[in-house]
């Protein structure tokens, strides 16, 4: 496991992170078998607003009053947090990352499998 400082990732011009992690790392952030229906929790504990944006399925958002309509980005804003599901019915690796370009190639890139 390599360890890196803050500031070592600031002079990669990284500083985003997405559960924890800072960029893509080898093993994806979840995995799924396929076809069943995975659940997704995005909390935005920063003062931006982000569009998570996720690649080869739609999503609803999950919501006390039922399901919101099918998207593949949701806009969470700062100190917001909302709940995505989808059915895991597309094998392959795709990304999970936020639609802000520079947050995502600032690190706030990550990925799921599904299996
Ligand atoms: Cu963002």
């Amino acid at each position: 496991m390599l360890r890196v400082g803050f500031q070592q990732l600031l002079r990669c011009g990284l500083f985003w992170a997405l559960a924890g992690h800072v960029g893509r790392g080898d093993a994806p952030l979840a995995r799924d078998v396929g076809g069943k229906t995975a659940r997704i929790r995005l909390v935005n504990d920063t003062v931006f607003p982000h569009a998570m944006h996720l690649h080869g399925m739609h999503f609803r958002t999950v919501a006390v009053d039922g399901l919101g309509p099918m998207r593949d980005t949701l806009l969470v804003m700062p100190q917001e947090s909302a709940e995505i599901a989808f059915v895991a019915d597309n094998p392959g690796k795709w990304l999970l990352h936020c639609h802000m370009l520079g947050h995502a190639a600032s690190g706030m890139t990550n990925w799921i499998e599904v299996a």
